[in-house]
């Protein structure tokens, strides 16, 4: 999915240098999905964060705005990923299960799983 999200952007990118002749801006750079540590990440990146062990992973991630966050249940429990000011929520998901969401406005996005409120987690956009 990702992979091919990214292989249209290359090809409008060439198509748009073919036709303008200017030079394409420098490609943004990818980050893992696997990463443990929080992420600062360039507009229109895609973030991965885990759900497992009754916990998000990575809790807190740092992005630009635009950028489109994707969780992904990997326990075997329902989870939700639901803002604390009650403005989204994702409803139950389960496991394999996936829920993703663009964060367009700079600010601090506190969430948590409505069945496990212990389970938080956070989205800075900066
Ligand atoms: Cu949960």
């Amino acid at each position: 999915m990702y992979k091919l999200s990214l292989t249209a952007i290359l090809t409008l990118a060439l198509i748009l240098v073919s036709c303008s002749g200017r030079s394409a801006a420098p490609e943004p750079a990818i980050a893992g999905a696997d990463s443990s540590t929080a992420l600062v990440l360039p507009a229109a990146s895609t973030v991965h964060v885990e759900i497992a062990g009754f916990a998000y992973k990575p809790q807190t991630i740092t992005v630009s705005p635009g950028a489109r966050v994707v969780w992904t249940n990997r326990d075997t429990a329902r989870h939700s990923v639901s803002d604390i000011k009650e403005t989204w929520d994702s409803g139950l998901f389960r496991e394999g299960g996936a829920y993703e969401r663009v964060f367009n406005q700079k600010g601090d996005y506190e969430y948590y799983c409505t069945l496990h409120p212990a389970m938080t987690g956070k989205v800075v956009v900066k």
